[in-house]
Parts: structure tokens; C-alpha cells; sequence
């Protein structure tokens, strides 16, 4: 089974899948080793290692060759972030078949204006586009997949945008009418309430997909329990376990004047190469340099 068919699969059984976010092939590699089933492509982690914000400053081109490079480390199904699609549903009808082609197994593409702005920050300016836009740019995405096994995953953003449950369950069944194969909803509220009533009232065919960053309390398994959800996104742990690493081992060399305190409790130069690949280029070494 190739891995657009492994992803669809695991994304449809009853067992919840897990994502971990990334935002370069060595986090990916990481999150693969660690035993996450998928990769988050992540827009929010690749701005924030741009040093940017979430919010379409980076290019279309930018994320796509770091998607493309993401699939080319791991083996795991690497889910895209296409944010709104990069413009409307013609931009994406040329861009679908690009990450396809990039190694991605999935994208995720959200209800609202281009250029988006970020969802978890307070009052960030969240703007809905029309359910019949929106819809269009569903099926724009569908219509472009070369294999069929490739998801397309809805995001609604309602909630964010406090358009409340009835509006984010009249865009969630309108995008799964129009052929979206699974529904993201995101909620930025600390408690779990809004989702798990959403979920409670979701009615859909299609699995739902959850982003638990701004309620970390909700457990793998009582998502596992709620039974309608197929794929959980831990959307920014690797950016924000990054940030925090290299901020606590920065200020310890300062503080103590070189880095001999900190270097027997940091990863080995060897750990690094075995990452990077070093076996397989020994490999070929081996086999081609004669
Ligand atoms: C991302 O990781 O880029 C996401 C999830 O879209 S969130 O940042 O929570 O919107
Ligand atoms: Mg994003």
C-alpha cells in the first residue's frame, strides 16, 4: 500500500491517528522516530522559523519545497497546511496537484480570507469567506487529486471566528457534501466544552480532525472515546520544543562562560550525523566511488 492509501486508511479506521507538527525534515525525522503516525506540514511552525508571522508572508513556494523535502525524509504520510489554498479555488486547482507530486498524502485547507491571519492569537482577524466559495475551493481541491487515495481535509474556522456551533455545523456538512474527505475544527476556547458539544452534534459521515493546542487537558484517549474523530494534530509542540531548548541551553553557555557544563547533556555530534543520514551515503560510497 503506498502511503497516500496507508494515510487514507488510518484516517478512516477506528483508531485515532496521530500527527506531530514539523517545520524542517529533521523535525520530521524526529516526529517519525518517536512513533507519531503523520507529519503536520505545519504553517505556523514554518513561519515561526522564518521568524515571520502566521500569516501568509511566507510563500506558496516557500512551503511547498519544505513539504517537499519533509516527504523526502520520512516514510510516515506527511499532511500539507495550505492555509486558504493561497487564493481561490483556481489557485487551488494548480497547487493541489504540486503538493501531491511534493510527496504529500493530504492537505488541509481552512474557511477563511486570504491572506489568513493566525488562529490561536487573541482578537487576530478572523474573517470567513461564503460557505458556496468555500465549497468550491473543496471541490477545486478533489477535482485536481491525481490519486484518489490523496485526502482533502476541510477546515472551518467558525468557532475561532465566534460564529458559533450552528454556523460551524452548516460549514462542516456543506464541506463534506462537497467531497471533503475529513473536517478540521479548531477552537482556541482553554476548555474543551465547545469542541466536544460540536462533536456531540456532528452528525457527518466523514471523520472529524482536532488541534488540541489551546485545550492541552482533552487526552488522546478521551478523543479515542468520543469515537467521531480520526486524526488528533499536535500543531506547534516541535517549534515551541525547539524554541524552549535552545533558550535554556543559550543562556547556560552565557551564564557559564563556554559550553563545558552543558555538552554532556546535549545530543552527540554522532547523534547529529546519524540524523542527517550518514549511513546511507556510506552506502554509496561504498557501492559507487571506485
Ligand atoms: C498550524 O500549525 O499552522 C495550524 C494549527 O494551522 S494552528 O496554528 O493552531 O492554527
Ligand atoms: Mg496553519
Amino acid at each position: 500500500m503506498n502511503r497516500n492509501a496507508r494515510f487514507r486508511q488510518k484516517l478512516q479506521d477506528s483508531v485515532l491517528t496521530h500527527a506531530m507538527s514539523a517545520h524542517n525534515p529533521l523535525s520530521a525525522r524526529l516526529a517519525a522516530e518517536a512513533g507519531f503516525d503523520a507529519i503536520w506540514g505545519s504553517g505556523f511552525e514554518l513561519s515561526a522559523s522564518y521568524a515571520v508571522p502566521d500569516a501568509n508572508i511566507l510563500s506558496h513556494s516557500q512551503h511547498l519545497d519544505m513539504m517537499r523535502a519533509i516527504a523526502a525524509a520520512v516514510d510516515v504520510p506527511v499532511i500539507a497546511d495550505i492555509d486558504t489554498g493561497f487564493g481561490n479555488a483556481v489557485n487551488v486547482s494548480y497547487i493541489v496537484p504540486q503538493y501531491e507530486a511534493a510527496g504529500c498524502s493530504a492537505v488541509v485547507m481552512e474557511d477563511k480570507t486570504f491572506p489568513k491571519d493566525t488562529s490561536l492569537r487573541a482578537a487576530g482577524r478572523q474573517e470567513l469567506v461564503r460557505i458556496e466559495e468555500f465549497q468550491g475551493k473543496v471541490e477545486a481541491a478533489c477535482g485536481a487529486r491525481r490519486d484518489a487515495d490523496f485526502c482533502v481535509i476541510a477546515r472551518t474556522e467558525a468557532l475561532i471566528a465566534g460564529a458559533g456551533e450552528q454556523e460551524a455545523l452548516a460549514r462542516a456538512s456543506a464541506y463534506e457534501a462537497a467531497g471533503a474527505d475529513a473536517i478540521l475544527i479548531h477552537s482556541r476556547q482553554s476548555e474543551p466544552g465547545e469542541i466536544l458539544s460540536f462533536v456531540a452534534a456532528w452528525r457527518g459521515r466523514v471523520p472529524l480532525v482536532l488541534v488540541p493546542t489551546a485545550y492541552p487537558q482533552l487526552r488522546e484517549s478521551d478523543i479515542q472515546a468520543l469515537g467521531k474523530v480520526g486524526l488528533v494534530i499536535y500543531g506547534n509542540h516541535a517549534i515551541r520544543a525547539a524554541v524552549g531548548a535552545m533558550r535554556d541551553v543559550f543562556a547556560r553557555i552565557r551564564r557559564d562562560g563556554g559550553i563545558h557544563e552543558v555538552d554532556a547533556g546535549l545530543p552527540s555530534v554522532k547523534e547529529i550525523i546519524g540524523l542527517q543520514g550518514d549511513a546511507g551515503m556510506r552506502e554509496l560510497e561504498r557501492r559507487y566511488l571506485k
